[in-house]
């Protein structure tokens, strides 16, 4: 009960500091219910009002980001930067592009990510950033002139040792491109300052795959504590982007079925599975003609597609939410749970509800939160940070073995705090008090500041 008040009161001084930003509330929200217990029984941490200074963020950008469309018509949207803690290292976190964007969903990205980088094992801190600016539809003229904008402005920001950008949905290789051109040319210097370049200037091998990879290992080691694995299981998969992509090509390569891919319009439902072909026709349509996913019905006629439906009522065994917040509701857990589904794997970041994870936690299914799980993408971009600054490239296998042996770091520290008296692992307690425990220890170490 003390606890529980302990909480609430904590709780009760964040919204009101943030009282219209429900995202980034329930962010706190599920942090704190594990992070708070812990402090207190921790000496070193307890009565120091770590979280509550790690709720705030260190500084907070948004700026004009006024472009020219192709009708010639002077368009305005804004931009944000989220710059929440760089205790353990330069602010590390990717841009998102997407009508939706406010305050309150950047502000959440940027809490999870300074508990994901942590948990990296890399030295990178949290930062998110981006633009109500919605790339569909647009020409490439449109998004390259969008995205220069963006950086007249952005590059005053960051830095290679202070905030280094990335991808997130909208903003992919193309994106990134434009704004590491407009970049280079006003500061005059070839420098890493964003992640998932090109692999011609700076980028790194497995970047474009990690976070989808990554997934995949993550949720090979979770099967593994049960002595499963992914073979012959069929996996349900929602989004269609770079997340969704690779953690199907992967989920196909150790023998899976996937029978399900989506976007903002519906679901398709392949029932003869999804094979390395049909992946090949989703990527070109998707990230080339850059279409909607019901063409893919039209390509493969025995599949289905559902118009403004999620995937999961499909029977499954393993569930991979790969593309955004929310996206996965207490009802939709109960469906997956009742169809005999044995683990839910989050690809996106925060896409099951609070009501979804607690079901998950009740049914004592295998259940790991965005943070640990797709830790992979922002792993590989620290690594390509390093070989920035090494100005040299490792091979393919090289970047993937140490992308394997990440995830595997961060399956252990999520055992090391998240196992439950009943032995069932709250991957949820494990993670968050594993990313909090490296930079409170900085912080603390720091002084007030
Ligand atoms: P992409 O832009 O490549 O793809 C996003 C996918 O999700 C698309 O299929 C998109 O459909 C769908 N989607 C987006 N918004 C909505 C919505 N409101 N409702 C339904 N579907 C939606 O982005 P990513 O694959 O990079 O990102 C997917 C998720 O993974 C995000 O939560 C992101 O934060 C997270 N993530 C990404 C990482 C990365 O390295 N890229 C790293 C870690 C996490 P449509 O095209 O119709 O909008
Ligand atoms: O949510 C995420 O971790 C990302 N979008 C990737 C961030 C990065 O810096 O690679």
């Amino acid at each position: 009960m003390k606890m529980e008040k302990k909480i609430k009161s904590f709780m009760d001084e964040v919204r009101q500091r943030n009282v219209h930003e429900p995202e980034f509330l329930q962010a706190v929200q599920e942090v704190a219910e594990t992070v708070i217990p812990y402090i207190a029984s921790q000496k070193i941490y307890d009565g120091k009002n770590l979280l509550l200074r790690m709720v705030e963020p260190e500084r907070a950008i948004t700026f004009r980001v006024p472009w020219v469309d192709d009708q010639g018509e002077i368009r305005v949207n804004r931009g944000y930067r989220i710059q929440m803690n760089s205790a353990i290292g330069p602010y590390k976190g990717g841009l998102r592009f997407h009508p939706s964007v406010t305050m309150s969903i950047l502000k959440f990205l940027a809490f999870e990510q300074v508990f994901k980088n942590s948990l990296t094992t890399l030295p990178m801190g949290g930062g998110k950033g981006g633009a109500d600016f919605d790339p569909k539809g647009k020409s490439d003229g449109e998004i390259m002139r969008f995205c220069h904008s963006f950086m007249t402005e952005f590059f005053r920001y960051i830095g290679p040792n202070t905030d280094v950008p990335a991808g997130d949905i909208g903003v992919g290789s193309r994106e990134i491109g434009y704004l590491f051109g407009m970049y280079r040319k006003i500061k005059n210097e070839f420098t890493g300052v964003l992640t998932g370049k090109g692999l011609s200037w700076g980028g790194s091998l497995i970047r474009p795959e990690a976070t989808g990879y990554g997934t995949i290992y993550f949720a090979v080691s979770m099967l593994a504590t049960q002595n499963k694995s992914f073979d012959q299981k069929l996996v349900a998969l929602s989004g269609s982007g770079n997340v969704a992509q690779f953690a199907a090509e992967k989920a196909i390569q150790l023998g899976a079925k996937v029978i399900t891919l989506s976007d903002s319009s519906g679901y398709i439902y392949d029932r003869e599975g999804i094979t390395k072909d049909k992946l090949a026709y989703v990527m070109q349509l998707k990230n080339v003609e850059r279409g909607r996913i019901d063409a893919y019905v039209t390509k493969y006629p025995t599949a289905k597609f559902y118009k403004n439906k999620t995937p999961w009522n499909e029977i499954c065994d393993i569930a991979l939410p790969c593309a955004t917040q929310n996206e996965l509701t207490g009802d939709d857990a109960k469906k997956l749970i009742k169809n005999g589904c044995i683990c839910v794997c989050e690809g996106a970041n925060m896409p099951s509800t609070p009501e979804a994870i607690t079901a998950f936690r009740e049914a004592k299914i295998l259940f790991a939160p965005g943070k640990a799980s797709n830790a992979g993408g922002v792993a590989t971009s620290g690594l390509e940070m390093t070989q920035n600054s090494l100005r040299f490239n490792w091979s393919r296998n090289e970047v993937d073995e140490k992308l394997k042996q990440i995830m595997s770091d961060i399956h252990t520290a999520c055992l090391k705090y998240g196992i439950e008296k009943d032995g069932y692992i709250n991957y949820v307690k494990g993670a968050n008090i594993a990313g909090f425990v490296k930079v409170a220890d900085a912080m603390l170490a720091q002084g007030v500041i």
